[in-house]
């Protein structure tokens, strides 16, 4: 709509410009200047960092989650079926370290392999963190995947079957932490 508008404003200005009498390069320059400066910034396309975490994994939900991202429209960049080392997730988790939960959210990481997925399109950061639902999967609500597929197992680390990258910062960090060939 914007686009048409400044389309509209464009032609306006240059017929305005010839009943005027100004040169056809003025009336370009006119048209270029109206369109420059009212087109909208294309939403940039974004990827994030998906786990399908070791109880995901084992519970055979890899499918679903990958269903649920492609269902919203999201198009998947890479798969891989990966075992985490101790290394790879001091870095992913480096935020949580001192935290009462990180050595058991290091141990239930370190229990299985991990389903790691890069996914792409435009507001897909925020846009998986809504699909995957809150950190708790006792309150995450009904629809997302941690409120269908996830509960509370009375463990020291909630075991909530999804990561998501929580920022375009976080996302390239931990891209290139899972996928440095990417
Ligand atoms: P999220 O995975 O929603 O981004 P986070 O980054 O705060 O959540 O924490 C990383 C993981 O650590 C989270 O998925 C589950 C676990 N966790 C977080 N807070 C916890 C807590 N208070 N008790 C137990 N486990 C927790
Ligand atoms: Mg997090």
């Amino acid at each position: 709509m914007t686009r048409t508008i400044a389309c509209w404003k464009a032609v306006a200005g240059a017929v305005a410009g010839r009943a005027e009498g100004r040169s056809g390069a003025d009336r370009l320059s006119a048209m270029t200047d109206v369109a420059d400066t009212t087109l909208p910034a294309e939403p940039a396309i974004e990827r994030t960092l998906v786990l399908v975490k070791p109880d995901g994994v084992r519970r055979g939900l890899s499918g679903e989650v990958l269903r649920r991202i492609e269902a919203k429209g999201y198009t998947l960049v890479a798969v891989e079926l990966k075992q985490a080392t101790t290394e790879l997730l001091a870095a992913h988790y480096a935020e949580h370290e001192g935290k009462p939960f990180y050595q058991p959210l290091v141990d239930f990481m370190l229990s299985g392999p991990t389903l790691a997925v890069v996914a792409e399109g435009q507001g897909v950061i925020p846009g998986f963190r809504s699909l995957a639902g809150a950190t708790n999967p006792t309150e995450a609500a009904p629809g997302t995947i941690r409120g269908d597929l996830g509960r509370d197992w009375g463990l020291k680390v909630q075991q909530n079957l999804v990561h998501g990258s929580d920022s375009p910062e976080s996302a390239a960090r931990e891209i290139g932490l899972w996928f440095p060939n990417l």
